[in-house]
C-alpha cells in the first residue's frame, strides 16, 4: 500500500518534503509496489524538449501489482462489483481471484489473436465487466489499450481506430443506457469499413439482439474464453513503456491521443486514490464515471485495484428507472466513498430532495466531484442531502493529460470551501502566470494555471505527434506545463478553477473542442461557416451555442435546417456534441487576418455587451446584428 497521510499537519509536512526532494518523495511511494527490476534513476526531465521519464530502467507489470501482489490476502475479496443498468437484473461480483482468472484467460485469447507487446487494442463497449477485464488483459501482455466512449459515432470511432492503427477491436452486440439500447455492433461495423488496420473483432454478448457477423473477422467473447488457459505470464514492461492511449478533444478539430506509460501512471493513480478518498481496507468505493473517460480508467480500474480496493462499476444512468438510482446502489452495497460529476448532481438536484431523503446512506463517509467547476448550490445540495451534512466533499481538479488528481482536498483532512479544489497534492507544483508568462506569486491572484515540475502520472506524448504535444502543453509558457484552465488563488492560498480559457468547452463534464463541432456543422451543404462557443447551462455546466452562416437562408426552413444540423453533429461526433442553440447569421466578427473573434461571441451568449476594443474588426456592424438575433432567439 502507498504511504497514507492522515492529518492536516501530516499533509503539510509531506507537501513540504515532496517539494524539497521530489525524487526522494516519489521513490518512497514507488517502493510500495512490486518491481521486477528496480529503477536506476528516479527522474529525467526537460519541459523545453519536452521529455519526461520516471523510474528509469525500472521493470514491472501493472497487473502483477494488482493481482499477484494482493492475491494472498484478498483472493476472496470483491475487486469489482458490477451493477447493471436495470435494477431487476442480477448484479455480478468478481473477487480478486475471479477477476484474475478472467484477465489471464482473456490475455491468452488476445495472444491467440496475434496481439503482442506494443500492439493497440481498442474497446468500444458499454460499462460491462468485460471492459475492465479486457483493459487489464491488454496490460498483462504489454499491449496498449485505447478505450473509445460508447457514445461516439462511427466516424469518431473510425478516426480513433485509424490514428491508433488498432489491430483488434472489442465491442458488444449492444448496450443499455436507461430505457435505451445502443446498437454498438452496427456502429462499429460502419467504423470498420474505414479502419483496415483492424484484423479481428471480439464481440461481447450483452443485449442478445441479433447482429451482423463478418465471417473470419468477428468472434464471440464467450466462444474464445471457453477454451482459454487460466494462466498467462505477465510481460515484463519498462516503466516508460506505453500503457494506454485515450483520445481527448483539443482546440483543433483532430482528437489528441493522450499517451500514458506504465510505472509513473501506476504510482500516481494508486497514491492519489488512497490519499484523496482516504480509502480504508474493506471499504466499498463507487465512482459513477464511464470507463470511456479518464476518470473511469484511473478511479474505477487502476487506482482502486492497485490499492486492493473494492470498486463498484455501474452500467446505468442516475435518472433511470427513477432519479434515486445512485442512492439505491449506495445502500445496496454499503458504499463508503462516492465519486461523481457536478452535472449529475445538478440533474438530480432538479428532481427534488425527496429522492435522496428516502435513503439514509449511513455507510457514506466521503463524497467526491470531478470534471468541471461545481457551483455553490450543487455543492450544498450534495453536502446536505446526499452526505446528510456528515461527509466531506473532495472537489478534485485534474485532466486526461495529468493521469490523476492534482489539486484536491484530502477527505476529512483538508478544510473544504464550496467551489474550491483547495490545495495541490504532494509533489504537485501549480503556478499561476499572467498572459505574458510572468509568475504571479502570493495570494489573491488570478491567471493561467500551469505546473512547473513533472509528476509521475503526466502524459508523455500524443500518439504519433510529439510536436503537437509540445505545441499544446509546453509552448504557451515555455518551461511550464500549461493546463488550458484559468484559476484563482485566494487569501487562504486555496485554488479555485475558473474553467477553460482555450477553445475547449466542457459539456456535462465532457471535453469538446469547438473546432470539432464547427467542422461537423460546416459539412452541411447549406452552411458557409460557423463558430461555436459555450454558454452557461443550468444542468450541463456549459451548453453548446452555434453561430451559423447560411447564405441562402429562408426563414420558413429555419427549424428544418436546425434539426438537420443537430442530427449531422450527432452522426459525425456523437450525441454529446449536439448544439443546444443554433443562431443563423449573415456573418461572423472577423479580424483583418480573417480570424473569428470568439471573445465577442462569448460575451454575447453571456448576456454581456462589454466587448472591449472592436476597432480591429473588418465588419464591426455585424455585432449589432448578432445581438439582435441572440435576443430574438433567447427572449
Ligand atoms: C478528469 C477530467 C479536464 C478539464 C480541466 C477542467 C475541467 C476537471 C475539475 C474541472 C473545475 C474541477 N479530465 N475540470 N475537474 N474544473 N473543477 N474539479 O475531467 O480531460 O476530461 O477534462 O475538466 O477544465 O481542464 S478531462
Amino acid at each position: 500500500m502507498v504511504p497514507k497521510i492522515s492529518t492536516l499537519s501530516g499533509y503539510l509536512y509531506e507537501y513540504q518534503k515532496s517539494i524539497a526532494d521530489p525524487t526522494g518523495f516519489w521513490a518512497r511511494v514507488a517502493e510500495s509496489f512490486y518491481w521486477r527490476k528496480p529503477w536506476t534513476k528516479v527522474l529525467d526531465w526537460d519541459f523545453h524538449k519536452p521529455e519526461v521519464k520516471w523510474f528509469i530502467d525500472g521493470k514491472l507489470n501493472i497487473t502483477e501489482n494488482i493481482f499477484e501482489r494482493h492475491l494472498f490476502l484478498r483472493a476472496k475479496q470483491p475487486a469489482l462489483i458490477w451493477e447493471p443498468n436495470n435494477p431487476k437484473e442480477p448484479h455480478r461480483i468478481l473477487t480478486y481471484e475471479e477477476l484474475y482468472r478472467e484477465v489471464n484467460k482473456f490475455a491468452n485469447v488476445l495472444k491467440s489473436l496475434g496481439v503482442g507487446k506494443g500492439d493497440r487494442v481498442a474497446m468500444y463497449l458499454p460499462m460491462v465487466p468485460q471492459l475492465a477485464i479486457a483493459m487489464l488483459a491488454v496490460a498483462r501482455i504489454g499491449a496498449i489499450h485505447s478505450v473509445v466512449f460508447g457514445g461516439f459515432s462511427a466516424r469518431a470511432l473510425a478516426e480513433r481506430l485509424q490514428d491508433a492503427q488498432a489491430k483488434v477491436l472489442i465491442t458488444a452486440d449492444g448496450g443499455y443506457r436507461g430505457a435505451k439500447t445502443i446498437p454498438l455492433k452496427q456502429t462499429a461495423d460502419e467504423a470498420l469499413e474505414q479502419s483496415p488496420s483492424v484484423e479481428k473483432v471480439v464481440v461481447v454478448r450483452r443485449t442478445a439482439e441479433k447482429v451482423p457477423f463478418v465471417e473470419g473477422r468477428d468472434l464471440w467473447w464467450d466462444d474464445l474464453m471457453k477454451d482459454a488457459a487460466e494462466y498467462c505470464e505477465p510481460v515484463e514492461m519498462d516503466a516508460e513503456d506505453p500503457l494506454f492511449i485515450l483520445y481527448t478533444s483539443g482546440s483543433t478539430g483532430k482528437p489528441k491521443g493522450v499517451l500514458h506509460t506504465t510505472g509513473g501512471y501506476m504510482v500516481y493513480t494508486a497514491y492519489t486514490f488512497r490519499n484523496v478518498f482516504q480509502y480504508r481496507d474493506g471499504d466499498v468505493y463507487f465512482c459513477a464515471a464511464d470507463i470511456g473517460w479518464i476518470t473511469g480508467h484511473s478511479y474505477i480500474v487502476y487506482g482502486p485495484l492497485l490499492e486492493g480496493a473494492t470498486s463498484v462499476m455501474f452500467e446505468g444512468i442516475p435518472t433511470w428507472p427513477a432519479p434515486d438510482r445512485y442512492w439505491q446502489v449506495i445502500e445496496k452495497y454499503g458504499v463508503n466513498e462516492f465519486y461523481t460529476s457536478p452535472t449529475a448532481i445538478r440533474a438530480l438536484l432538479a428532481k427534488g430532495e425527496s429522492w435522496p431523503a428516502s435513503y439514509e446512506m449511513k455507510s457514506l463517509r466521503v463524497l467526491g466531484t470531478v470534471g468541471e467547476p461545481i457551483n455553490e448550490e450543487a455543492w450544498h445540495w450534495y453536502h446536505d442531502h446526499v452526505g446528510k451534512g456528515r461527509c466531506p466533499i473532495v472537489d478534485t481538479w485534474w485532466q486526461t493529460e495529468t493521469g490523476g488528481i492534482m489539486i484536491s482536498p484530502l477527505a476529512g483532512i483538508t478544510p473544504t470551501k464550496p467551489a474550491y479544489a483547495t490545495l495541490p497534492l504532494p509533489g504537485i507544483r501549480p503556478v499561476i502566470v499572467d498572459n505574458d508568462g510572468n509568475k504571479l506569486y502570493g495570494k489573491n491572484v488570478e491567471g493561467n494555471l500551469c505546473v512547473e515540475f513533472p509528476w509521475p502520472g503526466m502524459a508523455r506524448t500524443l500518439w504519433g505527434d510529439h510536436e503537437r504535444y509540445k505545441q499544446a502543453y509546453f509552448s504557451a509558457f515555455p518551461g511550464l506545463y500549461f493546463t488550458g484552465d484559468g484559476v484563482k488563488r485566494d487569501e487562504d492560498g486555496y485554488y479555485r478553477i475558473l474553467g477553460r480559457i482555450d477553445d475547449v468547452i466542457n459539456v456535462s463534464g465532457h471535453r469538446l473542442g469547438t473546432a470539432e463541432i464547427e467542422n461537423a456543422i460546416n459539412e452541411h451543404p447549406l452552411v458557409a461557416e460557423s463558430a461555436v462557443v459555450g454558454f452557461p447551462h443550468p444542468v450541463k455546466g456549459q451548453g453548446i451555442y452555434a453561430f451559423v452562416v447560411v447564405p441562402d437562408l429562408r426563414e420558413e426552413l429555419d427549424d428544418e435546417l436546425r434539426e438537420s444540423l443537430v442530427k449531422g453533429v450527432a452522426k459525425i461526433i456523437g450525441p454529446i456534441a449536439k448544439p443546444d442553440r443554433i443562431q443563423f447569421v449573415n456573418g461572423l466578427p472577423k479580424t483583418r487576418s480573417g480570424k473569428i473573434m470568439r471573445r465577442i461571441l462569448r460575451k454575447i451568449v453571456h448576456d454581456s455587451t462589454d466587448f472591449g476594443d472592436i476597432s480591429t474588426l473588418t465588419n464591426p456592424e455585424i455585432v449589432d446584428e448578432l445581438i439582435a438575433g441572440y435576443k430574438a432567439l433567447n427572449g
